[in-house]
């Protein structure tokens, strides 16, 4: 991997990405994409793994798309690139992905950190989608995920004005799901993790899934879809094992079976 750092126990089952292009603030080349895809591929296959961080460094979690690998592109070579399958397939990774923010989360640096399921953010942290600025828009998913997060006002404003805004007003419209001084950001995005690392990962699965369903279909279609997942969790050994430690009143150990 050249472009980004793998820890696969940065804490008892919970692995860290860290891009790492620092040089250019961490800027979303082809390859960092594709290396990102395939550790994120092999981590949701690694039964040692049961939450995903995703971070960048204190000045930048990613400051977008590289605009230099795509500046002379036509549509037609970006058609033929294809990048975007990467995208795809990375949202379709099944385990729960923390994005630990610091710096710039711009264009598809924010789509990225929208992608991961929360976002813990330090105190420097900025999110925008600058695209306009460059006579684009977002395409990974900027237009969708932030309208969902944040409501339509406050996305179309910055969506069409290239604005960043600070994390505490990303916390205050609900793109972010907690603030820390720069020097815990990642520490308290490991503790998040470390909480979620100790649920059934089967249940956590099936539970990731039906939330992001909710975002895809209707109440009627989304409320049967969680009652398949909800039904499908009493196929697992970790649920007879929750069930049994609530009775007995102990701490249930889950084992992902
Ligand atoms: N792409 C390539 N290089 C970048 C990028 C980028 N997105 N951002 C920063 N860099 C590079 C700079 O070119 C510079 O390199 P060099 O020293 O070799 O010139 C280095 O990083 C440091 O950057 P700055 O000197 O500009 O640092 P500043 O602190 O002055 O400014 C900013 C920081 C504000 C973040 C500024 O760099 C900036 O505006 N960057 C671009 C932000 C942007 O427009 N992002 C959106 C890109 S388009 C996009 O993301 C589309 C996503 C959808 C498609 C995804 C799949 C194809």
């Amino acid at each position: 991997m050249e472009y980004i750092l793998v820890r696969e126990q940065y804490e008892p089952a919970v692995a860290l990405i860290q891009l790492n292009r620092p040089k250019e603030l961490n800027a979303l080349n082809t390859q960092l994409m594709q290396e990102l895809r395939d550790t994120l591929q092999q981590l949701d296959k690694n039964d040692s793994v049961r939450v995903v961080i995703i971070t960048g460094n204190e000045q930048a979690f990613a400051a977008g798309a590289d605009i230099k690998q795509m500046s002379d592109k036509s549509a037609i070579d970006m058609l033929v690139i294809d990048q975007f399958s990467t995208w795809d397939q990375i949202r379709r990774i099944k385990k729960p992905i923390i994005a630990a923010v610091s710096g710039f989360a711009l264009g598809g640096g924010c789509e990225l950190a929208m992608m991961c399921d929360m976002i813990i953010a330090s105190e420097t942290a900025k999110f925008g989608q600058p695209e306009i600025k460059i006579g684009v828009m977002p395409g990974a998913g900027g237009t969708q995920r932030l309208t969902k997060a944040i409501g339509k006002a406050k996305a179309m404003e910055l969506i069409l004005t290239g604005r960043f805004i600070t994390a505490e007003e990303a916390q205050a419209y609900g793109l972010v799901n907690k603030v820390v001084p720069v020097e815990m950001y990642l520490y308290e995005a490991a503790q998040l993790a470390k909480e979620i690392a100790q649920m059934s990962p089967i249940a956590a699965q099936l539970a990731k899934e039906a939330v992001n369903r909710s975002f895809e279909t209707h109440l009627d279609e989304g409320l049967s879809f969680e009652r398949k997942n909800f039904y499908l969790t009493f196929a697992s050994e970790d649920q007879k094992e929750g069930m049994r430690a609530f009775v007995e009143r102990r701490k249930p150990d889950f084992k992902g079976k």
